[in-house]
């Protein structure tokens, strides 16, 4: 299998951690696609994700499976142990539930104020800006920040009692949060305990080094 993404991008970091959660590292090739070069928005790449966006996971008879969520429910089923996606119907809804909310409340708002509040890629790749969505995005990521310690304050992970996708997310969105200088408040003290936790782990650790990427066509 192929994932193009890029080695430092929040989003492939969910998708280079699901695949060391499982194990799965030598069963991909990585193919890196320069987002700073807009390497995502020419046409080559757009044949194979129409979003135009990182990361996209090409399978053995061509399909290409592009959203971090559908390419870590797709490995989780691959492989079984440790499950990322839950096992009965109620883990499963939970974790589909927690996981989309950390995309709406924290993952994709800071990707918005980054592509908007910010110069984002620059301006041969930011077409159009909007900086006041950008800032009202920067500022719903706080509140999801807040959201999610309250959420971790009665529970030891983002959709229950096991790691899962959810938490995957949620320290997509602290990655990205990272990079546009965007602190966890200090009040969140039980996000900033459960982060401290995540960082610990071989996947989160890591995720840059997990490859050395190879040119987009190779
Ligand atoms: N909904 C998509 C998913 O979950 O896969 C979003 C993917 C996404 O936004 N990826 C970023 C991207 O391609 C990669 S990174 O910012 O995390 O590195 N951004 C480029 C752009 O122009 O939006």
């Amino acid at each position: 299998m192929n994932i193009y993404d890029w080695h430092t991008g929040p989003y492939p970091a969910r998708v280079r951690i699901a695949l060391a959660e499982k194990n799965l590292q030598s069963q991909v090739r990585f193919i890196s696609v320069d987002l700073w070069k807009g390497e995502h928005k020419l046409p080559d790449f757009l044949a194979r994700n129409y979003s135009g966006t990182l990361p996209v996971l090409e399978l053995p008879d061509g399909t290409f499976l592009a959203e971090c969520t559908a390419i870590t429910q797709y490995l989780d089923t691959l492989d079984g142990e440790p499950t990322l996606t839950g096992r009965t119907a109620l883990e499963q809804g939970l974790i589909h539930m927690m996981n989309k909310r950390a995309e709406i409340e924290l993952l994709d708002a800071v990707s918005v104020y980054f592509h908007h509040g910010t110069p984002g890629l620059g301006p041969d790749v930011e077409l159009y800006q909007n900086p006041e969505w950008g800032f009202r995005q920067r500022d719903k990521a706080v509140r999801g920040m807040h959201y999610f310690d309250s959420v971790l304050r009665t529970q030891p992970y983002i959709a229950g009692d096991s790691f899962s996708m959810a938490d995957i997310t949620v320290i997509g969105g602290l990655i990205f949060a990272e990079l546009v200088d965007l602190p966890i408040p200090a009040e969140c003290e039980a996000l900033l305990a459960w982060y401290a936790r995540m960082e610990e782990r071989p996947s989160v650790q890591n995720r840059v080094t997990m490859s050395m990427p190879s040119a987009v066509n190779a």
